[in-house]
């Protein structure tokens, strides 16, 4: 069975990265399945302070769920150059036909197979073979690089398939090798299973939409969604589990589903899902936020605050304020990562835009970096072809946002219901939440 990944949405946020992990960590205990939790790609300031505090190791990056040499590579029993040829028969009879001959730094040789095997033997023998050839098994005493197919493929064990295939179609071999990034020895791999690798099986965890997940997302085999988005999900080809529930935070779906399996989290898992959930919710103040986060919270909470943890002290306030502080603060952050950070991609007609949404405490380094941000946003969405792009601002212990627009924007957006200030941003008071509150106005007057 190929590997089992639990992976949110590009640009993870904290209830991305702990929704992966606490789910993973639940589809393990309860079906007995091995399971990946991923990351779609860098964490920001907030989870990885949170992952520090907890003593939990980020999940794997994969950005790109096209299946790689790794995939299909089989790990075949090797020989040095030297040894005898009858021990690359002993190796290739097991494997089909192939003795893969590696030096001793690891490094590859050259392959023994049926065709440098016939190669060598007719050297040996000539055409005529006498009825008892005794000379076949002294050839067989030689050492095995003098049997062996040299110049051989190489391919990196992460490189994605896809990318060689026109080179492999190509070859006249049927067997390359597989190398890790040192070029050493990881294995072999066959022309059959390259045409047909396994497919990466995906769960997507908050988020349903093809645009906001890993590259080549179609490639994979999606097994489930669990999601607290709007609806907008690929299509697949075989019925799968599906929840987009309306609550807070995907990590309220994952300690529903632990709490109904019967079990309860470890510490440092409660502890990691309360911070998805008190991240996504501004500590249960958003407007996203409903009685069903606010039984999760508790429930997690009795989890995470065990004596003799790191968390033994905190209340849900105290700790929401720990994790909102460590994602705040604009002075400290490169312009690009505030923007690229927690960024996301919509289109409406022929409208294609960004909403970025980064946290603070207060906003007086916006006044003073507003002009800088305002450059790199210009860039940005000249960059990706947006015909705009919007930067969102959030106070978290305010509860309101001010936004910030690319120099050019849709003549409409003028109507937005947020007075300008004096730094060229615009007010929106009370606005917290981008997916509840700020798209549906934007979207509201781009449609009209
Ligand atoms: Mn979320």
């Amino acid at each position: 069975m190929p590997a089992l990944y639990v992976i949110g949405h590009v640009n993870p946020d904290m209830d991305s990265i702990a929704s992966a992990i606490g789910y993973a960590w639940l589809i393990k205990q309860r079906d007995e399945t091995d399971t990946i939790a991923a990351r779609a790609g860098a964490l920001n300031p907030q989870t990885s302070w949170v992952l520090n505090h907890l003593g939990i190791d980020a999940p794997t990056l994969l950005s790109d769920a096209s299946p790689r040499f790794e995939s299909v590579t089989r790990r075949f029993d090797t020989l040095t150059p030297d040894q005898p040829l009858r021990e690359a028969w002993i190796v290739a009879s097991r494997t089909g036909g192939v003795a893969p001959v590696v030096n001793e730094d690891g490094s590859p040789y050259g392959l023994v197979t049926g065709w440098s095997l016939f190669n060598y033997l007719s050297e040996g023998v000539g055409p005529n073979l006498k009825r008892d050839e005794s000379q076949i098994t002294e050839l067989l005493d030689a050492p095995c690089k003098n049997a062996c197919q040299t110049g051989v493929p190489v391919f990196r064990a992460n490189a994605r398939i896809r990318d060689s295939l026109n080179r492999i179609l190509r070859e006249e071999s049927t067997d390359f090798w597989v190398v890790d990034e040192f070029q050493k020895y990881v294995g072999i791999c066959r022309q059959r299973d390259m045409l047909n690798p396994p497919r990466l099986r995906i769960i997507m965890v908050d988020h349903n939409e093809a645009r906001q997940a890993i590259g080549s997302i179609e490639e994979a085999e999606l097994v489930e969604i669990l999601d607290h988005h709007r609806l907008d999900n690929p299509t697949t080809k075989t019925p799968i589990r599906v929840t987009v529930d309306v609550v807070g935070s995907t990590c309220t779906l994952v300690s529903e589903r632990i709490e109904e399996s019967g079990l309860s989290a470890p510490a440092e898992i409660a502890g990691l899902l309360l911070a998805g959930l008190l991240s996504d919710t501004l500590i249960l103040t958003s407007p996203t936020t409903t009685p069903r986060d606010h039984k999760a919270a508790a429930r997690l909470a009795r989890w995470a605050f065990r004596s003799g943890t790191v968390l033994k002290n905190e209340t849900i306030e105290s700790y929401g304020d720990k994790i909102l502080a460590a994602g705040a603060g604009l002075k400290t952050r490169k312009p690009e990562e505030i923007i690229q950070n927690d960024m996301k991609e919509y289109h409406s007609g022929d409208w294609k835009f960004s909403v970025s949404q980064a946290e603070v405490t207060k906003y007086l380094e916006l006044e003073e970096i507003a002009g800088d941000l305002r450059k790199i946003l210009d860039e940005h969405a000249h960059r990706n072809g947006y015909d705009f792009a919007v930067l969102m601002v959030t106070n978290v212990v305010g509860g309101s946002s001010r936004l910030l627009l690319t120099s050019k924007f849709p003549e409409i957006l003028n109507e937005l219901p947020y007075p300008p200030m004096p730094d060229n941003t615009r007010k929106a008071e009370g606005v917290v939440s981008r997916k509840k509150q700020l798209l549906p106005v934007v979207l509201g007057l781009l449609e009209v």
